[in-house]
């Protein structure tokens, strides 16, 4: 019985086996080297390596590194590594990634080097990678996105920055990537987004995370190269004005201006956007809000305004409409609301009185 059951388990580990073996011969010290194919997965997690292990098998496809010193990427390091598709290079002390760190490996797509120290990125630096889709480096020091960091990367999906301290996003920064980009810059301290940082073509699916900055003030047309936008979110900055900052924008299904410093909003404000779906302006400072502000978002479904100073809400609101939160506010009496609304909130207002019928066509 027993010898069954061994001869059983001599089986399974040998067609283990077939599917997954180390390779010793050919892996660097200290590593280890798996081959599962059509996978070869390096994993150097030494707590003492300071540079990157040569030797790593040419048909390495992931490569890891997490948890030691390494403390540079140099040109060169990878290169030969020409299936290297993926590098999980987290938690360690990189603080310099050399201009040619990416040469020699064209099928490099997937970047992570989160919790480094990289200070800066030299632009071009992704410049041979035409397959790169998705580049991680969040809870890194990079001050500033300069100039042609991210260019000319037509497949370049996802770009991760949240955590950086940075400060400044050169014009040319981001220009020439996929239609269907997702930056995500949140929990920095960028103060401004000047025209041109963002550069076409990209389209209808891009999202554009800006939460948790310090930006005062974006320059006019400064989302203009987008045309089209899924998403972007502005909330949590110290914006007191935006007039212009939307101009040359057609259609952003979801823009979050909330937790600002926002007063006012004009006719103008959003005048040139003719496609929206939710607004939020929840937690600024507004006290006025101009008639027509909303007239050209003809397809706004939900609207948010709560957490305001609003003394009066008298403002012409799409049909389309059918989410409203008023709630604080000043508000004294309850404004005209279209029809199709179907949820309103109002509390936390110093409604004097309801008109009679005031809420008449709100229940069928
Ligand atoms: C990778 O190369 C090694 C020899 O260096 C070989 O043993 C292994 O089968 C190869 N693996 C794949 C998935 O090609
Ligand atoms: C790292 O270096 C220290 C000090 O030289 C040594 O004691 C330790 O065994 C090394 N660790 C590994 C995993 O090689
Ligand atoms: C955009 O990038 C692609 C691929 O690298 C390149 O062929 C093309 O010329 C670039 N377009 C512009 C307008 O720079
Ligand atoms: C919004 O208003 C409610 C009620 O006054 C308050 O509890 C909440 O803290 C406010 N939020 C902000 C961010 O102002
Ligand atoms: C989108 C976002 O991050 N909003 C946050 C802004 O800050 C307030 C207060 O700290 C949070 O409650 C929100 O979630």
């Amino acid at each position: 019985m027993a010898g069954l059951i061994t001869k059983q388990l001599l089986v399974v580990i040998m067609a283990a086996c077939l599917l997954e073996w180390s390779i010793s011969a050919d892996c660097p010290e200290g590593c280890s080297c798996v081959s599962s194919p059509p996978a070869v997965t390096v994993t150097c997690n030494n707590p003492n390596l300071t540079s990157v292990p040569s030797g790593a098998p040419k048909n390495t496809t992931l490569f890891v590194i997490r948890g030691t010193k390494l403390s540079a990427l140099k040109g060169g390091d990878l290169e030969g590594l020409s299936h290297l598709n993926t590098i999980y290079f987290d938690d360690n002390l990189i603080s310099t990634v050399d201009i040619g760190s990416f040469v020699g490996v064209p099928g490099l797509n997937y970047i992570e080097m989160v919790h480094n120290e990289i200070t800066a990125l030299p632009p071009g630096v992704f410049g041979s990678l035409k397959k790169l889709d998705t580049v991680d480096l969040r809870w890194n020091r990079i001050k500033s996105i300069q100039k042609g960091c991210f260019k000319d990367l037509p497949l370049l999906t996802a770009v991760y920055l949240q955590g950086n301290g940075l400060e400044n996003i050169e014009v040319g920064a981001f220009s020439n990537m996929s239609k269907s980009i997702m930056i995500r810059l949140d929990d920095n301290s960028i103060t401004e987004i000047r025209k041109g940082a963002f550069v076409g073509p990209q389209g209808k699916s891009a999202n554009l995370a800006l939460t948790k900055n310090a930006i005062s003030y974006i320059h006019e047309g400064a989302f203009a190269a987008f045309g089209d936008l899924g998403s972007l979110s502005l909330a949590n900055n110290s914006l007191n004005s935006i007039e212009g900052a939307f101009s040359g924008l057609k259609s952003v299904s979801t823009l979050d201006l909330s937790y600002n410093k926002l007063q006012a909003l004009s006719d103008t404000a959003f005048s040139e956007i003719t496609e929206m779906s939710t607004l939020n302006l929840e937690a600024n400072e507004i006290k006025v809000i101009s008639a027509k502000t909303f007239a050209s978002l003809a397809t706004l479904t939900g609207l948010s305004v709560q957490n305001n100073t609003l003394a009066s809400f008298d403002v012409s609101l799409p049909s389309t409409l059918s989410t409203l939160q008023l709630q604080n506010n000043l508000l004294t009496s309850v404004p005209s609301l279209p029809s199709g609304l179907t949820y309103l909130d109002i509390s936390s207002n110093p409604i004097e009185y309801l008109e009679g019928k005031q809420f008449a066509k709100c229940h069928p």
